[in-house]
Formats: C-alpha cells, structure tokens, sequence
C-alpha cells in the first residue's frame, strides 16, 4: 500500500505549524511516489531551518530579487527552468504556470538518478498541464564537461543551449559549473550562505513555495513592460545587498526572538 492510500497522519488545518506540516508531507508523499529522492527529505529540513530562522516569511530581499529574477527572464533570449525532485513535489503546478507566462521550456534534471524517477516527475508535471518537458530522454544528452555529478547530462536544447538557467533549490556544484560555461543563474535558496546562493547572479533567499507563486503573478504584470522597464530594473539589482540583507536579518532576527524566550523564561 503506497503512503498516499494510507496517510500516516491528518493535519488538522487549525494547528499552529499547518503550513509546515502540509509541505513536509508532499515531500514524503513525493518521496513514496519516486519523484523525491530520499536525500531530498534531509534537503527540506535544511530549508525549513532556515526558513525558521528568516521569520518564514517573504522578506523585502527577497521581493527585490523575485521581481529582478522575473525580468532577467523575461529578457532572456533562452530561458530554461530546471526542475528536480522536491520542487516538482512542492510547486508542479506554479512551475507550469511560469513556464507557460515567460515562455520558457522545464527540464528534468536530477542529482540522483533512480530508475523511475524521471517519468514520476515528467507524469507529475504533464498532470498539471505541461505540454513540452525537456531532459527526459537520456540518449538525447550531451554533457557540460565542467561537472562531475549526474547533473552534467544536460538536454542539447535546453539548458545547453540557454542564456539564463533557472534553478530553484539545488546543491551548489552546479551553479559554479554552468557559471564558468558563460550561463546566467537565477536561485531560490533559503540558505544564504550555500555557495548556489553566492554563485548565482541572482539569489532569492526564500522558500519556493511563497516564491513560485509570486514569479507567476510578476511575469504577468511584467509581460506587457518594454524592455527598458526590465533592463532598469536589473540594473538596480545588486545581489551582494541581497546576501548581506539576508544575513544582517537572520541575525536581526535570532536577538530578537532570544528575547522573546527569555521573556517567558524569566515568569
Ligand atoms: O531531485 P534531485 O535528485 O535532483 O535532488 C534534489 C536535492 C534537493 C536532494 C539535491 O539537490 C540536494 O541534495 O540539495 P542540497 O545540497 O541539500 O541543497 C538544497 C538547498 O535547498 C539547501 O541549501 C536548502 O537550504 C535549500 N532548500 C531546501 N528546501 C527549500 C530550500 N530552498 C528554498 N525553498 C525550499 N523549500
């Protein structure tokens, strides 16, 4: 019996921590359909502490990176979304929704290669409307000779061929490689400090499931600018302000909730 037939608990929708609980639970689900890797499961709990520690909200960084991160998109001759396991999990159905607005291809693109793994998420991703999924046919591959990992094997029309690669949460090897072949990286990465948030040329330091639905509302109000609009917009953008913003808060942040604790501590 698979897990989503006999769920292991029901969250009552008035607990505290709902939101938090819903999502660890499609990433569990996820792993027990084979379109999340077992490992992805440690990710999402890496995230979930940072994100604890950014106050689990969207901050003003990162709304400044989102809207930046929307019209580099826009701008790009060849955009391309790169999809794994725990964002298909999260967010198939935004994912769509942004490929179809900025009119960018997806591409599956996993760490971990586990038989059955691509066709879950490619099955996931076309439920949720997606007409054209690239980086499903491994004889069709060709690799970027800069990285080691399984995520060298690449679709030669698409993230080969791209300008800007968008990459929401992933390890940070791939990021540094695709950088020194020439291609532009939008992240989503709760951790400031992993190196895909300093490698990326724009980093939004938030969760992908309250960033995701933002890029879509944005790319529609974005999608009727002139390219002057965008191209001004970028050029304001500074992603170095954006990693010290994010980390000036999470220290902000942590002082501010010790003494919220030992506010109660003291009674
Ligand atoms: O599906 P695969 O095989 O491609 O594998 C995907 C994972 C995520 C398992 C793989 O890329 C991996 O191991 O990643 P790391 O090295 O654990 O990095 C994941 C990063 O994403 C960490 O910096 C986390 O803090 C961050 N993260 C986790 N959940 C979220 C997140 N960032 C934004 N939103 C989240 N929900």
């Amino acid at each position: 019996m698979s897990f989503n037939e006999k769920k292991a608990v029901d969250v009552p929708t008035d607990h505290p921590r709902y939101l938090s609980l819903k999502y660890r639970h499609k990433i569990i689900d996820g792993m027990h359909d084979s379109v999340v890797a077992e490992a992805g499961l440690i990710a999402h709990g890496r995230g979930e502490c940072f994100d604890y520690i950014l106050g689990e909200r969207t901050n003003k960084f990162a709304e400044k990176a989102i809207k930046a991160a929307v019209a580099f998109l826009l701008l790009a001759d060849h955009p391309i979304i790169s999809v794994n396991g725990n964002v298909a999990a999260l967010c198939s159905k935004e994912l769509v929704s942004l490929s179809q607005s900025i009119n960018a291809p997806l591409e599956i693109n996993l760490f971990y290669r586990k038989k059955g793994r691509i066709e879950a998420i490619k099955n996931l991703l076309e439920k949720h409307g997606a007409s054209k999924i690239l980086g499903t046919d491994m004889n069709k591959m060709v690799e970027i000779k800069e990285l080691s990992s399984n995520r060298r094997r690449v679709d030669p029309n698409g993230i080969y061929n791209s300008d800007v690669v968008f990459v929401p949460l992933e390890d940070g090897d791939r990021t540094e490689a695709l950088k020194k072949i020439g291609k532009k990286i939008i992240a989503i990465d709760l951790n400031p400090l992993s190196r895909t948030s300093i490698w990326a040329d724009i980093t939004i330091i938030d969760n992908i499931v309250r960033t995701l639905p933002q890029m879509v509302q944005i790319s529609k109000e974005f999608k009727s600018k002139d390219k002057a609009f965008l191209n001004e917009i970028i050029a304001n953008y500074d992603n170095r302000n954006t990693i010290q913003e994010a980390l000036n808060h999470i220290i902000k942040y942590v002082k501010s909730q010790k003494s919220k604790a030992f506010d109660i501590l003291k009674k």
